[in-house]
């Protein structure tokens, strides 16, 4: 990150004097809006707002996994279930996510934008028995609830680097249930990965880059995601890291085209939730071990934005952003990332 906020220092010779509450609306505004050349849809906390304005944001996710790894080897569901080879008794085969991110922003300051996101997901699970058989399960509900305050540190026309400190609320639940083969009629448990949030505060913390030409924008943010002691449930999911970079292309008045680098890497989990520590459960399937559930990933994002800048729906933007991983490496067997979408309505006024 060093030579990234030498970079912005460099090209603002009015630094030693600069205030950001003293700035017009303009200038401040200048690498966060203007030209709609903003971070892709699927960068959180990616831009500031200007004094006194407000911003509300929808995004929807959709994230599709199918079929498992090791490392880096895929492996087939059946190895998975296999007594001869990891012995599991069932194994999940596929696990599509969605997400509604419901977003307001507000920046009291030029220097300071708050920001609160409300999350709800819906997950499915499919299996694969021993024997055979397959089954699904469903967990729905509200997630967890983010906080963030987004602090301007340094600012010009063509750059500004802003720090991203905020809270995850565990508003999510990290005991929901379905009914499974082996619990029928009654509903057992499910495994982490189905869970709706951490259970955990969970402070985050990061830095942000943006960048803009007359035609283009780039960027890049690191965060990380850190878990306040155990849950409930006794465990801790895995701290959380990402890093990534974009360059984005805007055509015309309201069109830009973006591509961008995101790698994140996320550890095991942390002690273990005791209604998994019966002995059938332990042998039955891997979603259940709190030390395969670690791994790291590359993606590599393309993404569409238009934005609106005159008239009733002036600072309106509808983008769209698909991620496709171009390497992973899992402690598993875990089920593997295919790819990711996300669509996003924001209007500020
Ligand atoms: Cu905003």
């Amino acid at each position: 990150m060093t030579w990234i906020v030498a970079l912005c220092l460099m090209s603002s010779p009015d630094l030693a004097n600069s205030n950001p509450n003293a700035e017009s609306h303009q200038g401040h505004h200048a690498a966060a809006h203007s030209h709609g050349l903003e971070a892709p849809i699927g960068v959180m906390g990616g831009h500031t707002h200007p004094a006194g304005t407000w911003m509300v944001s929808y995004r929807y996710m959709n994230m599709q996994m199918q079929g498992s790894r090791i490392d880096t080897d895929r492996i087939e569901d059946e190895a998975v279930v296999d007594p001869n080879e990891f012995g599991f008794r069932l194994t999940p085969t596929e696990m599509p996510m969605q997400m509604h991110m419901f977003g307001l922003m507000h920046a009291p300051s030029n220097r300071v934008t708050f920001m609160a996101m409300v999350n709800v997901i819906s997950n499915s699970m499919d299996h694969l028995t021993r024997a055979g058989g397959t089954f699904t399960t469903q967990a729905s509900g509200l997630g967890d609830t983010k906080v963030q305050a987004l602090v301007v540190l340094t600012h010009s026309n063509t750059c500004q680097i802003h720090l991203n400190a905020g809270l995850s609320l565990p508003t999510g639940s990290i005991t929901e249930s379905d009914v499974t083969p082996m619990s029928a009629p009654d509903e057992a448990q499910l495994p982490y990965p189905m869970q709706l949030g951490s259970g955990t505060f969970d402070p985050e913390i990061g830095l942000t880059y943006l960048g803009q030409s007359d035609h283009w924008g780039w960027g890049a943010q690191g965060k990380a995601t850190f878990r306040l002691g155990k849950n409930d449930n006794d465990y801790s999911i895995g701290n959380r890291g990402l890093f990534t970079a974009w360059g984005a292309r805007g055509f015309g008045k309201n069109l830009s085209l973006s591509v961008r680098a995101l790698g994140s890497a996320w550890g095991n989990i942390g002690g273990s939730d005791s209604a998994y520590n019966t002995a059938v459960m332990m042998q039955m399937v891997p979603t259940v071990f709190a030390d395969l559930r670690g791994g790291e990933r590359i993606d590599v994002g393309l993404g569409g934005d238009f934005t609106v800048h005159e008239g009733a729906l002036n600072s309106l933007r509808i983008a769209i952003e698909a991620l496709l991983p171009v390497y992973q490496r899992l402690d598993g067997p875990q089920l593997e990332t295919d790819s990711s979408i996300i669509v996003g309505v924001q209007y500020a006024f």
